[in-house]
């Protein structure tokens, strides 16, 4: 069975997501997600100029051929766009291969080790009260993980942290916020590292002694703060028992993670921005974090954040793979179905997309007991509607920018 074409897709229905559709000489259709917020027109233009016209005649069945064709052949390896390119194309594969086999994809990969995938939700208010009503509504929707963020006095806006305007993005009613806005330049938002760090043992004080010791709590520091910084408030946070504390700092200088850990004992996940093994290596075999944040979409696909998750698992490193919203539903899909097999799989983001986006993309998995499970169908479970695709052409969209008090760019 031969690849006979490769077409990308770029829609927005509700937000921007890069599709690449793969259709074998048998007429056998596969998808795979390769969205890279606000920078999906790059992985477009690298599918369609130098992917896609090598794909024309290879084995559709040749995955791992296939990976290391386009990821050692390519010469130029690893980075964000790379690697959601090869993502799109691996993910294409497996659902075709799965669709072929007539099973749903998890059993190809090694069967279910676990009934359903545990997820978090994401819980935010600008202040308590707002917060505490979010909590709710997730634990009455069967959330048992959830991430709490929150505004901090002092300032206008935080990322992460839901407003009424955003969470009418897709015309969805869902309380959650959407990370990146439809707009010609990106948002620009003020930060106060020792406000945050005043403030967030408050929160979660407030939220245990409201909602008990049972439920799991994450939260994300969105690689703003220094080592010693970091330190401090996963130390401030131990009291609370968290779930993980995210993306503490900068993940440029991984040793930044050694001071952190010698400080405290709050779990650390890290990697949303990671895109290959080599990212990890370090990390893991050095004990420096618990969780990798990778998600299929950004680092190769199935196949490579496969092997990340069993080098992982000597050092009994979980995955806990991003998956916000602008990870696509096929994104979502392949993350339950390898979550599925996994031994050691630790826990799956879990943002609801909008009803366009799940109108367009028609996934299949289904949400309950606080977990995800991916269909039953063969392959990864999705019906993409490419005709209402269409009806929602790209938008500039960008994440924002964030700046210190004195104006400097900061991480965010
Ligand atoms: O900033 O998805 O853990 N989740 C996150 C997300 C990311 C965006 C980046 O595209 O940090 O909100
Ligand atoms: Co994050």
């Amino acid at each position: 069975m031969l690849i006979e074409r490769a077409d990308v897709i770029v829609s927005s229905p509700g937000r921007n997501f890069v599709t690449l559709k793969i259709t074998t000489d048998d007429g056998v259709v596969g998808y795979g997600d390769g969205t890279l917020n606000g920078r999906e027109l790059a992985v477009a233009s690298y599918l369609e100029g130098h992917v896609a016209p090598l794909l024309a005649g290879r084995d559709a069945h040749a995955i791992e051929d296939t990976w290391q064709y386009l990821y050692r052949g390519g010469y130029w390896r690893r980075g964000p766009v790379t690697m959601a390119a090869i993502a799109a194309v691996d993910t294409a594969l497996w659902d075709i291969k799965a669709k072929v086999a007539g099973l749903p994809l998890y059993q190809l990969l090694g069967g279910a080790s676990r009934q359903r995938c545990l997820v978090y939700g994401h819980a935010s208010g600008q202040d308590i009260p707002e917060l505490f009503d979010s909590v709710r509504e997730h634990l009455a929707e069967g959330f048992r993980a959830i991430r709490i963020q929150t505004g901090v006095p002092g300032l206008d806006s935080v990322y992460g942290v839901a407003s009424s305007s955003a969470a009418s993005v897709g015309g969805d009613t869902r309380y959650d916020y959407e990370p990146a806005r439809r707009s010609a330049l990106p948002a620009e938002e003020s930060w106060d590292t020792r406000a945050y760090l005043r403030h967030v043992p408050s929160v979660f004080e407030a939220v245990r002694s409201e909602f008990g010791d049972e439920i799991a709590l994450l939260h994300d520091a969105h690689h703003r703060l220094t080592p010693i910084q970091a330190a401090k408030l996963g130390k401030s946070l131990e009291p609370y028992d968290l779930f993980w504390l995210e993306d503490v700092t900068p993940a440029e200088n991984q040793e930044a993670l050694r001071w952190v850990r010698h400080h405290t004992t709050t779990p650390l996940a890290i990697g949303e921005v990671f895109n290959t093994i080599w990212d990890y290596q370090y990390l893991i075999s050095e004990q420096l974090i618990d969780y990798v944040r990778s998600p299929i979409t950004h680092a190769g696909g199935i196949t490579s954040v496969r092997r990340i998750m069993d080098y992982a698992a000597l050092y009994q490193v979980k995955s806990g793979m991003h998956g916000p919203t602008d990870v696509s539903p096929i994104g979502l899909a392949a993350a339950a179905h390898l979550g599925l097999v996994l031994h050691n799989f630790g826990i799956q983001e879990y943002m609801v997309h909008s009803e366009q986006t799940r109108e367009v993309f028609g996934p299949t998995h289904e949400f309950a007991d606080g977990g995800l499970r991916p269909s039953e169908e063969p392959g990864l479970g999705i019906h993409f509607d490419e005709d209402l695709a269409a009806k929602y052409p790209y938008e500039r969209a960008y994440l924002p920018v964030n700046r210190l008090l004195d104006g400097t760019v900061h991480d965010w």
